[in-house]
């Protein structure tokens, strides 16, 4: 059984992740109207991502005799300027949610939920690789710098750097 407190920390948690969700999906469908395909499949791709963690999240608590409580979200920002710029925000978007998981796991030793704490394991390993991958793609894109035959082979290879290539590259 959860305590209210785990059962309130995990809620907040689940909107987080919706609302990752809804960034990634205006990313994407910004970065489609701009022409750059790969990166808005794989802005696609990462929205559903985020959604799976919600749903997860969501299983987790009712499974636990919590009630998963679905509320309204923050609307995302539907202009990116540029590229270079979104992606620094993916980054910082996800920086702040690893922060956020950081809390929870707090939260689940206070109260001395270690079925919970254990649960969220998986989060702090997903925080790790959602990083690197941001890191990774970056220091792609400083590379490039205003090459135009760069960002055209960028945008081609971004749909295959996943968060488990972006992880590998990171422990060579
Ligand atoms: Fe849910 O991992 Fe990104 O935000």
């Amino acid at each position: 059984m959860l305590s209210k407190k785990v059962e309130k920390a995990l809620n907040g948690q689940i909107r987080i992740e919706a609302e990752s969700s809804q960034v990634y999906l205006s990313m994407a469908s910004w970065a489609e109207v701009k022409g750059l395909e790969g990166i808005s499949q794989f802005m696609y791709k990462h929205s559903d991502e985020e959604r799976m963690h919600m749903l997860k999240l969501i299983k987790f608590v009712n499974e636990r005799g919590g009630h998963a409580t679905i509320s309204d979200l923050k609307a995302p920002k539907t202009e990116f300027g540029t590229f270079q710029k979104m992606f620094q925000e993916l980054y910082d978007h996800e920086i702040f949610v690893s922060k956020s998981i950081n809390d929870l796991v707090h939260v689940t030793l206070e109260e001395k939920d270690y079925a919970t704490h254990n649960f969220l394991q998986w989060y702090v390993a997903e925080q790790i690789e959602e990083e690197a991958l941001a890191r990774t793609i970056l220091d792609k894109i400083n590379l490039i710098g205003n090459d135009k035959g760069g960002l055209y082979l960028f945008d081609r290879d971004v749909q295959q750097i996943t968060v488990e290539s972006a992880a590998s590259d990171t422990t060579e």
